[in-house]
């Protein structure tokens, strides 16, 4: 590909004439984004064609996904095209700034957290390494949500990102496919965008399928005077890809969500069918699977085995038997929570709804396993546990092992769980299929992209570049741990970074915070087991302290949160309400000195992470042990420099090998620990022995901070010291880990003050985060799971 100076000016004169009629410099910065990647996509365009046609025949891996976390693309590209010093050029010649037409980008914010952004960050690792990875999900055209506060709760409306123009993908509608519900038909149209790989060349493909209609409008409806009969099937089409993750505390809803999945894995199938039989003549799908691998991304799209067999046993007529081995062949399923809310069970009446012949082939399947583990020696209460299909509902986990090829848990210790806990028995049965593969996450969005000044210091301290392409290069910084003027230059960077966000800070919220302060972070998905609730009241008791003594601590302290609630989730919406009064009580008192500031950004996303990893000193990684999967958060502030104050959970673990516990703060209970306590945990007693904990719960009640009658914070409090319903009292060991925390924060204050100290700890924590780049973690799905050949 080769993209020069005079290609991009004529290209983007002859966008800003074809798509807005005007000259560049007449056009708005929005148009003006519009035009740049309209010239990016054009001079990108053939490369992708001839790919497309070469790896059509090729192996490849597919990455089925309900969420891919996107976020904003101009500037990645930019930088994986090897084009972003001269775009930046071209636009400071022009009078523009490049960082400004950046923030013109949406972010593509087509999922909820790590889940969806692990399966972005895999397709640019997998395209910069050579590997032929796909992904395959949907285009939500209103994403998850957008959120924003309203006195401090959180409210909803939709992400209409793609209204104005989205740029980077390709309507193809040739590729439309045609999905058959029991009671409707609807047509799924492929978006394409392209996956640019790393100064390689390589260009792989993301496609997204919209829902639509397949008779648009109703004329004599229309003309009867019914006007909303006759757009009736296209809205109905069209809803099923609106949003993310649909209420489904309802039955529509939970109809919703499956026909959502089936949706997608089966346009998804019946594009990789079609393809095969176009490039091979194998009519009876003999050598399918040496072209074709799946990976299943969690239970969303597991509805795709039992289709896969479908199309194959009824299209293609090939036999049960045959389709079944080749399913076998070619699907490999990812968990990544143990949690019993993730593993998702469907009633039987509703996949029936969706498609009765997929509810025959799932009972097919579920013969096999029983005959098959009869075969094994298997008991029958034995058998019974593992079955697919129980007390009428399908279990889409239990379906996914048993067919799948290979298992995988994303941690070291969360697949050690899956092991020997949640999935013990599947694990006894197919030993062979478990497989661990840590997650990682790209060092090219999140450290080159995100943090350029940073990127400039290593490459000036390793006198090359080469660890952006070799990341375990990054390993050589080590050399200057002890470096006084290294580490002087580096915190001057991380002083810049902590410069930048203080001002989107003060835009965004009207809060003045001092970059001198420790910024201490956490940033993620609001759920009860990440424990915003422990660093919450943590904040409360330091607050109380500085009331006491306003010298209570030596270092100022700015706690950031950024953090979506799923909109049905009382309890978590509940959190963030007690952060914002928080916040607004804290940093109005005058009597404390500014000494502690909390701020909680609106709607955390992909394109705000990339300005808050860099500017953290102190990342918050306080999962109850056992819980968090792995985390991915925690990998993109280490590669900043973050130190991690955490948990030994997830991914924490192996930071802390790979890092050293001395250069991060541990603290609280381990998963076998709190196991032992589990059965005589008594919160209430912590409560009444601790005054300072009792003091920081109580503040939840006495009008200290108020939840305007809402009863979320009574829900709270309640939560950590009233059993309900079947739940133990503070289920997630708040209180527990409470004391334990408190020391590992005061640590905070104590390695800060040491500013060598301080910036030892954090070059150290860059120089050893090469294993959590995602390029590891590809390589070893490549190699181990998928099959696949690097195309470099
Ligand atoms: C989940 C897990 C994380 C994990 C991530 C990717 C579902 O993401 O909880 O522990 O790192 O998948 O495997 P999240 O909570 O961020 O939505």
């Amino acid at each position: 590909m080769d993209i020069t100076k005079d290609k991009l000016l004529e290209k983007l004169e002859f966008f800003s004439n074809f798509k807005f009629n005007k000259n560049y410099n007449d056009l708005t910065k929005e148009e003006k984004f519009v035009a740049i990647t309209d010239s990016i996509m054009a001079l990108t365009s053939k490369d992708w064609t001839d790919q497309l046609g070469k790896k059509a025949r090729q192996r490849k891996a597919y990455y089925f996904s309900a969420e891919f976390l996107i976020g904003r693309s101009l500037g990645n590209n930019l930088l994986n095209l090897g084009i972003y010093d001269l775009v930046n050029s071209i636009l400071e010649e022009k009078g523009d700034r490049i960082k400004d037409i950046e923030n013109e980008e949406e972010d593509a914010a087509l999922g909820n957290g790590g889940l969806g952004r692990l399966a972005a960050c895999f397709l640019e690792s997998a395209a910069s390494q050579g590997f032929n990875l796909d992904g395959y999900g949907i285009r939500y055209s209103e994403g998850l949500f957008k959120q924003f506060f309203k006195d401090g709760f959180q409210a909803e409306e939709g992400d209409d990102w793609s209204s104005f123009y989205n740029p980077w993908s390709k309507r193809i509608v040739s590729d439309e496919k045609i999905i058959k519900f029991k009671n409707q038909t609807v047509k799924a149209c492929p978006y394409d965008m392209p996956i640019f790989g790393y100064k390689n060349g390589q260009i792989n493909r993301l496609r997204l399928w919209q829902a639509e209609a397949v008779n648009e409008f109703d004329f004599n409806r229309f003309n009867n005077f019914d006007y909303d009969g006759a757009v009736r099937e296209k809205n109905e089409a069209e809803d099923l890809t609106r949003v993310l993750y649909p209420n489904d505390e309802r039955r529509e809803g939970k109809l919703l969500r499956i026909k959502q999945q089936y949706f997608f894995v089966s346009a998804s199938l019946q594009d990789i069918v079609s393809n095969y039989k176009k490039n091979f003549d194998d009519k009876e799908f003999k050598h399918f699977h040496e072209y074709v691998s799946i990976q299943l991304n969690d239970t969303h799209p597991v509805i795709g085995i039992p289709e896969l067999i479908r199309i194959l046993l009824d299209e293609e007529k090939i036999s049960f038997e045959d389709s079944f081995n080749i399913a076998r062949k070619i699907f490999n399923f990812t968990n990544h929570t143990i949690l019993r809310e993730a593993m998702e069970v469907w009633s039987v009446d509703l996949i029936d709804e969706t498609s009765p012949r997929v509810l025959e082939i799932i009972q097919m399947i579920e013969q096999r396993l029983v005959e098959e583990l009869y075969n094994k020696g298997f008991k029958e209460e034995e058998i019974n546990f593992l079955r697919i299909v129980k007390d009428d509902s399908i279990h889409m986990a239990n379906l996914a092992i048993f067919v799948s090829n290979k298992v995988n848990g994303v941690a070291e210790l969360h697949t050690n769980i899956l092991k020997n806990e949640t999935l013990k028995d599947w694990y006894g049965a197919y030993p062979y299929k478990f497989t661990n593969k840590t997650n990682g996450v790209t060092q090219r969005r999140w450290l080159i992209y995100s943090n350029m000044e940073l990127s400039d210091f290593i490459d000036r301290k390793l006198g090359s570049n080469e660890w952006r392409e070799d990341f375990s290069k990054i390993k050589e910084l080590e050399k200057f741990a002890e470096d006084e003027p290294s580490i002087r230059e580096f915190l001057e960077i991380r002083k810049k970074k902590k410069i930048e966000l203080t001002e989107i800070i003060k835009e965004t919220t009207g809060i003045d915070v001092d970059p001198n302060s420790i910024f201490d972070v956490q940033v993620k998905r609001l759920h009860e087991y990440k424990r915003q609730l422990l660093n919450a009241l943590h904040i409360v008791y330091l607050y109380h302290r500085l009331k006491e003594d306003k010298n209570f601590i030596s270092e100022k302290r700015t706690f950031i949160f950024g953090a979506k609630a799923a909109p049905a989730y009382f309890r978590a919406k509940a959190v963030i309400k007690f952060i914002n009064e928080i916040a607004r009580v804290i940093n109005n008192d005058k009597d404390i000195d500014g000494k502690i500031k909390v701020v909680f950004l609106e709607n955390f996303r992909v394109s705000l992470g990339e300005k808050i990893y860099p500017a953290c000193d102190f990342s918050e990684q306080i999962s109850t042990a056992g819980k968090e999967a792995s985390g991915t958060g925690n990998m993109k502030f280490m590669m900043n420099g973050a130190i991690t104050i955490g948990t030994y959970d997830g991914a924490n673990v192996e930071i802390f090998e790979k890092a050293g516990e001395e250069n991060n703060i541990r603290f609280g209970k381990t998963v076998e620990e709190l196991m032992e306590i589990k059965p005589n945990y008594d919160p209430y007693k912590i409560y009444q022995e601790d005054i300072y904990i009792k003091n920081a719960l109580d503040s939840l009640m006495s009008g200290e901070f108020k939840d305007n009658e809402s009863y979320m914070f009574l829900d709270i409090y309640n939560s950590l010291l009233k059993s309900e319903g079947g739940d133990r009292a503070d289920r997630y060991f708040v209180l527990e880990d409470f004391e334990s925390y408190r020391k590992a924060q005061e640590k905070i204050s104590e390695v800060y003050k040491d500013e060598m100290r301080f910036g030892k700890m954090c070059l150290l924590n860059i120089a050893n985060s090469a294993y959590f780049s995602s390029d590891r973690t590809i390589r070893e799905y490549a190699e181990e799971i998928w099959k696949l050949e690097s195309h470099n």
